[in-house]
């Protein structure tokens, strides 16, 4: 892409500048989903506290209901709320959960004279199930309640959020049409900020896309709330589900033009590089190469508390979260099925793949009823079919519910041993950005490997075992000098980088030795184990000088002296010179091949030239040996640097003019 060089040398000098400016501003920021039955007063307490009209579809205001959640920013102190008014109706519940997905805390609402009504329970449920833990409190329409009936609402209402795991302050009476309650809401929502838990910056952009439009001038826009990590003017993203790229061409929050948005605030996102009809909602924007599409999901799963009957493996339902929704079918791995308000581990089967990043809350709801039965958290995004009642499989489950990234890389290289993880893979599962596995991922003692991960205590494991085959190696062939790696490799059953890895990080602690392509255990010494054979063997090889025996004349069908010529090889007492063209060996002693480099040199002094230098046939009559052993023999000499080819003859290296001189 013509863009990517500008790129790189522009946005870090973007990324310094928008950091310098955010800690100058350091905004606290918190999003803030207003909750409640339908008709309780959410968009009219919005509009009472930010001037902001929330229900603007023709549609909304004919019917007087909200149906598409709202977006008005709150100033606070310091910070900065988004509210998003949330649609109350049954029928919306599905737009209510999308867009409540992002939100870190809640506003509820309930009508002072109504009192909990179904979707006062059902908003608080889902609250609870994508792990919402903080709001605050709010009886609306106090203006039309007496004292006492609003005291007693206001401990129902207490206890409801209570059950449903919120924290939250006393209730708060408010009546638009007064003006009641109205600033110790604002100041109630500013305490929220006050303590709003940083820490959801998982180091990579995920903005599920709620909106889609096209604006003159800006090209396509789309509209979100980003999570997991910030997003700046520059960026490359990837449109996911899907694949495509894009470039983020301008960014707003709340209409105001920004260089970079910050997690967790609501987002308007010019992109580059993608038409209208390319993109929309239920896809989301992420860092390239993050996300990968998966039919199975592994989840931690709660069910709902106010659910009438335990729910089954093997239910059909939907999946939501971000602004996705897809048919899923329950499978529960430990059990058979979940008792209302139990949790536990288990799979989503997805009809069509989606690509979410692990941690991302979702909730699943039936069909007929369309009801919520559960929620909760993705653990591994890109799962497979998994064993049921398997304890390994619920072991690793419930680490990875119970962890964060530190604890996913363990549990993929706990699975994985010795064969490793990609990067790509380890990401996928821990939920942040690479550069921030790779760190974990050092300081948790892995190794990388080629294009692997293996964790520390695989790779003990592999060393244990390297050791052990060289012991029973050593054992087996007691007059080998060692073992070459692809017979390891094949010994082991694993790649060749892999146990090069482990050898040389047991030749660094000492306790293996390399000679040559072989590779020994430190401690085992091949010379004490010489042999009467050997000794035969190399006193025949001596005699025989440059005529020496043919390999199956001098070994046989004997193992021994199979072993002994084995040895003296490793040794080097016996050089093994080949024949190309022919594709054989011939075995010389080395003295034999010593005495033919002086003969050699003695011969043919004028040898440091091409012109001087000597045929193959010329060498062959000054040794008196035939074609069958001058060729290997020079073929060897030329590869052992004492001669070079050049043409037909052979110059000798040492004579050549310049040629460093022996001492
Ligand atoms: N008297 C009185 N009426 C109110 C007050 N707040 C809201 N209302 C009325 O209650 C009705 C519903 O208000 P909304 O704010 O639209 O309710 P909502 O919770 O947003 O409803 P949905 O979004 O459809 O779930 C409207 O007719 C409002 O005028 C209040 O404080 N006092
Ligand atoms: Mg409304």
């Amino acid at each position: 892409m013509a863009d990517s060089s500008y790129l790189k040398v522009v946005r870090p000098v973007w990324r310094a500048a928008s950091e310098m400016v955010r800690s100058v501003t350091a905004l606290k920021t918190l999003l803030v989903g207003v909750i409640g039955h339908v008709d309780h007063g959410k968009t009219a307490l919005v509009r009472a506290l930010t001037g902001v009209e929330t229900d603007r579809l023709k549609e909304e205001r004919a019917r007087g209901v909200s149906i598409v959640p709202g977006f008005a920013l709150l100033a606070a102190g310091e910070g900065e709320i988004d509210l998003v008014d949330l649609p109350g109706h049954e029928r919306f519940v599905r737009a209510m959960i999308s867009g409540a997905t992002g939100m870190r805390a809640v506003m509820l609402a309930v009508d002072a004279h109504e009192g909990i009504k179904p979707q006062t329970v059902e908003h608080l449920e889902i609250a609870r199930l994508i792990g919402v833990r903080r709001g605050v409190l709010v009886l609306t329409k106090a203006d039309l309640a007496t004292p006492e009936v609003i005291a007693a609402r206001a401990a129902e209402i207490a206890a409801a959020a209570s059950r449903a795991g919120i924290q939250a302050g006393p209730v708060i009476a408010t009546s638009t049409v007064t003006g009641a309650g109205l600033p110790v809401l604002g100041a109630a929502l500013a305490g929220l900020l006050d303590d709003a838990e940083a820490g959801t910056d998982d180091g990579f952009p995920y903005l599920p896309v709620d909106r889609v439009f096209s604006r003159a001038g800006f090209g396509t826009v789309v509209t979100g709330t980003l999570r997991r990590g910030a997003l700046a003017v520059g960026d490359p993203v990837e449109i996911v589900p899907g694949g495509r790229t894009a470039v983020v061409r301008g960014l707003q929050i709340h209409g105001r033009p920004v260089e970079r948005a910050e997690p967790g605030r609501r987002t308007a996102v010019a992109l580059r590089g993608v038409g209208l009809d390319e993109i929309g909602r239920g896809q989301a924007l992420s860092m390239p190469g993050l996300l990968a599409p998966s039919q199975w999901v592994d989840v931690a799963l709660a069910a709902a508390a106010s659910a009438e009957e335990p729910l089954a493996g093997g239910t059909a339902c939907r999946l939501l979260f971000g602004t996705t929704e897809v048919a899923a079918r329950l499978r529960l791995l430990d059990r058979d099925a979940l008792e209302p308000g139990a949790e536990t581990q288990a799979q989503l089967h997805l009809a069509e793949a989606v690509a979410v990043p692990a941690r991302e809350p979702f909730v699943l709801r039936l069909d007929s009823p369309s009801v919520t039965v559960a929620g909760g958290r993705i653990l591994d995004p890109a799962s497979r079919r998994r064993r049921r009642r398997d304890p390994r499989v619920t072991a690793d489950l419930a680490a990875l519910a119970a962890g964060g990234p530190a604890v996913a890389l363990a549990v993929r290289l706990g699975e994985v041993g010795a064969v490793g993880a990609t990067l790509q893979n380890l990401t996928r599962l821990a939920g942040t950005a690479p550069d921030r596995v790779r760190r974990l991922l050092a300081e948790s003692g892995a190794r990388e490997i080629g294009d692997r991960f293996v964790g520390a205590a695989a790779f003990e494991a592999l060393r244990t075992a390297a050791l052990s085959a060289l012991a029973q190696h050593h054992r087996d062939h007691p007059m080998e000098h060692g073992i070459a790696v692809e017979r390891l490799t094949r010994a082991l059953a694993l790649s060749e980088t892999l146990v090069a890895t482990v050898l040389r990080d047991l030749v660094a602690s000492g306790t293996v030795a390399q000679a040559g392509n072989l590779w020994r255990r430190a401690d085992f010494d091949p010379a004490r184990n010489e042999s009467e054979a050997a000794r035969r063997l190399e006193q025949m090889f001596r005699r025989a000088g440059l005529n020496p025996p043919d390999e199956s004349e001098a070994v046989g069908r004997d193992v021994r002296r199979r072993e002994a010529l084995t040895y003296l090889v490793g040794a080097g007492t016996v050089i093994r010179a080949i024949d190309r063209v022919q594709r054989r060996a011939v075995l010389f002693h080395r003295e034999a091949v010593a005495s033919a480099r002086t003969r050699l040199t003695e011969a043919f002094p004028n040898a440091g030239t091409p012109e001087a230098g000597f045929l193959a046939r010329e060498a062959g009559a000054t040794l008196g040996i035939s074609r069958k052993f001058s060729i290997p023999l020079l073929e060897h000499l030329d590869a052992t640097g004492f001669t070079r080819r050049a043409g037909d003859r052979r110059v000798i290296v040492e004579l050549e003019p310049g040629a460093a001189q022996k001492p």
